[in-house]
């Protein structure tokens, strides 16, 4: 792939005043707009990443830029010591939204799954009368939750968790997609467990979709212990698999529930937490908090990226277009590709090496042609477009798809 004297410079200065701490494809982006990104040089690509599915409106979404520009001229910053006429109104219109009695908001996914652990742990102590500093929560291997260290300490991926510790304590992992070990964990020490935190779909270990019922499963192990069930929908939420949230496609309303990344349509990281009284009412005045968290711009932004969720019937067209997007890579024959995997516009390939060539070489080929996506855990290449985007330009995204594949060969 043929790196411009523009794109150099950005890359470069990139690599000598920042940090290490990612390894990004050789494209220099400058523009968005829908399902389409553009580079330095004004080459225009299919985004298949979405921003680890934040994009899901679409990149710089109208409604959603108008309303952060409308607020930022107004009113953008207050801290919590204050009311102000913005978080209110996007408590009320999102707990509606997503049933529940209330939200806590803040601002990365991580934050949120943060939140969601200490509100665990409190309703542990306080409703269900787990002895002080003894409550366990459940978590599965292969889980990505954020990047901090309680949360790595969650973590059965050494690239995340090594030599960041020591750990935080009161975490038992299980397998995923295993709703038996979930049983055997708490008919052994359910009493002392608060939650049990897990990702409808893994999107990090690689799309990995469990069977069918899992979540049922899980959901119904937890009732039975008096133990809540956390979703992590930062990912998989917000209309990304077919459904407003991924729990939706087995009709499962989690006790708490994460959102980030695209509950602001990738305009400005917001995050929240949801649940009901009962839960949300362990955390008092000063026990918990953010600078950030719920600000007025977030407010604004996160009820206009909601409506366009809504008014562009994103939850329909992601799970009309995944079937698509999966029958025709199905169909595809490539020596590369192992398994087409996914649900609704939540998809990935796992794809075999062939001669040296890998998923790598593939995303840099399709980026060739116009579209890109990046590899998780090197062999998966996940596919994660704007769901703005149409069925013409996806079919158009799969020729390239395809192509490339057939390159590499
Ligand atoms: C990176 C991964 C995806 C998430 C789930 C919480 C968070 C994430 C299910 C934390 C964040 C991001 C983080 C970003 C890359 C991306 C990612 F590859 F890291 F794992 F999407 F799969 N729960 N995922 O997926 O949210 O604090 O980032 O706002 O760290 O490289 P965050």
């Amino acid at each position: 792939m043929i790196i411009s004297e523009k794109a150099k410079v950005f890359i470069e200065q990139e690599d000598n005043f920042g940090a290490h701490n990612y390894h990004p494809l050789p494209v220099v982006l400058s523009k968005g707009k829908g399902a389409f990104v553009w580079d330095v040089d004004g080459k225009r690509y299919f985004d298949f990443l979405s921003a680890y599915s934040a994009v899901n409106q679409g990149h710089c979404h109208p409604k959603i830029v108008k309303a952060l520009c409308d607020q930022a001229q107004t009113l953008c910053l207050t801290s919590r010591a204050f009311y102000n006429d913005c978080l209110g109104p996007y408590e009320e219109f999102a707990t509606k939204y997503f049933g529940y009695d209330k939200l806590l908001p803040m601002n990365s996914g991580a934050e949120a799954v943060e939140t969601a652990l200490k509100l665990g742990r409190r309703w542990g102590y306080i409703k269900k009368g787990i002895p002080e500093d003894q409550a366990i929560i459940i978590v599965c291997e292969g889980n990505f939750h954020g990047r901090t260290i309680s949360i790595v300490s969650m973590s059965s991926d050494p690239d995340s968790y090594s030599q960041y510790g020591p750990f935080t304590p009161g975490f038992v992992k299980i397998p995923y997609n295993d709703s038996d070990a979930l049983e055997r964990v708490l008919d052994k020490c359910g009493d002392r467990t608060a939650a049990f935190i897990v990702e409808p779909i893994q999107g990090e270990a690689g799309v990995f979709v469990p069977d069918k019922g899992y979540l049922t499963k899980c959901y119904n192990a937890c009732k039975k212990h008096n133990v809540l069930f956390i979703a992590d929908e930062v990912q998989t939420g917000i209309a990304r698999t077919g459904r407003l949230l991924c729990c939706d496609h087995e009709n499962i309303h989690p006790d708490i529930l994460i959102l980030g990344k695209a509950i602001s349509g990738g305009v400005l990281p917001i995050s929240a937490v949801l649940a009901n009284n009962e839960i949300m009412l362990t955390i008092k005045p000063g026990e918990h908090g953010s600078t950030f968290g719920g600000f007025p711009l977030a407010a604004k932004v996160a009820v206009a990226a909601l409506e366009v969720v809504q008014e562009e019937h994103l939850t329909e067209k992601a799970e009309y277009l995944g079937k698509i997007f999966r029958e025709e890579l199905t169909n595809f024959h490539s020596p590369f590709i192992k398994q087409v995997r996914g649900m609704g516009l939540l998809n990935a390939i796992v794809t075999t090496p062939i001669e040296g060539k890998e998923a790598w070489d593939i995303c840099l080929k399709m980026a060739e042609y116009g579209l890109i996506a990046k590899p998780t855990h090197k062999h998966i290449i996940r596919f994660a477009p704007p769901l703005v985007i149409t069925e013409t330009e996806l079919r158009e995204a799969i020729e390239i798809i395809k192509r490339a594949f057939k390159e590499l060969e």
